[in-house]
């Protein structure tokens, strides 16, 4: 039996297209017929599996890089809860220099609240000044009456301004129960998800070039 598909191997992350390597592996059509005509047993424990789907010979595998030299960035700060979101701020600087985002290439502007976070986004990532915008804000579920409300329109917001525009506004709120699970995910014990929304923010901006220059993403619709 010749199988004419290859699985996608480790790649780099390099901000370039990758070829990947080729690895004899059954075509999905083939492995679900093995997989029918197998015992139940082994079919349930097939399936489990999930093998990752076949990558063709000829694709070709897009992947933002992690380096940000030369791009510039918005970023969107909510005061409430401003003990907690001065930290996720300081995660997000932290994180945009140590991967090549100039100081000078980045601009902060803060707002009331989580819920005033997406008319700013949209109106930065419409300026066409900027590779990607990052929210920043805390709700804390205890903290408010209009928890689903704050919520709800700071997520619909900022997915709103990425697709109405082209540019990738990331969602850095914390969306949490208590004001310790915040503490947390600020620089406590899991981590700085304001870091985290910089590096997806990078990741983002570099995909969308890449795409772009081979003309393979539509250009920012501003
Ligand atoms: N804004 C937040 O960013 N976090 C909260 O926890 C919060 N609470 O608790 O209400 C909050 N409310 C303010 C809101 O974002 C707006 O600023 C306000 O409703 C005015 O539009």
């Amino acid at each position: 039996m010749s199988f004419a598909v290859q699985q996608r191997g480790s790649l780099q992350v390099t901000g370039v297209a990758h070829r990947t390597p080729a690895r004899a592996m059954p075509s999905m059509a083939v492995r679900s017929s093995l997989i029918a005509a197998a015992p139940a047993p082994a079919r349930r424990q097939q399936q489990r599996r999930r093998p990752s789907p076949p990558v063709l010979a000829a694709s070709k595998v897009y992947e933002g890089s992690l380096v940000g030299t030369g791009m510039k960035f918005g970023v969107v700060v909510a005061r409430f809860n401003e003990l907690v979101t001065k930290l996720l701020l300081d995660g997000a600087l932290g994180a945009f220099s140590r991967h090549g985002v100039a100081a000078d290439d980045i601009d902060v502007a803060w707002v009331p609240g989580s819920f005033e976070l997406p008319v700013v986004a949209k109106a930065m990532a419409k300026s066409g000044k900027y590779d990607a915008v990052v929210t920043i804000g805390v709700v804390v579920r205890g903290a408010t009456g209009h928890y689903d409300t704050v919520v709800g329109g700071a997520t619909s917001g900022a997915l709103g301004a990425a697709t109405d525009t082209g540019v990738p506004v990331v969602f850095g709120v914390l969306t949490c129960e208590t004001m310790e699970q915040a503490l947390d995910r600020a620089g406590g014990k899991t981590g700085n998800k304001g870091g985290e929304a910089a590096v997806t923010a990078v990741e983002m901006a570099s995909l969308l070039r890449d795409l772009r220059a081979e003309g393979k993403a539509a250009e920012r619709w501003l």
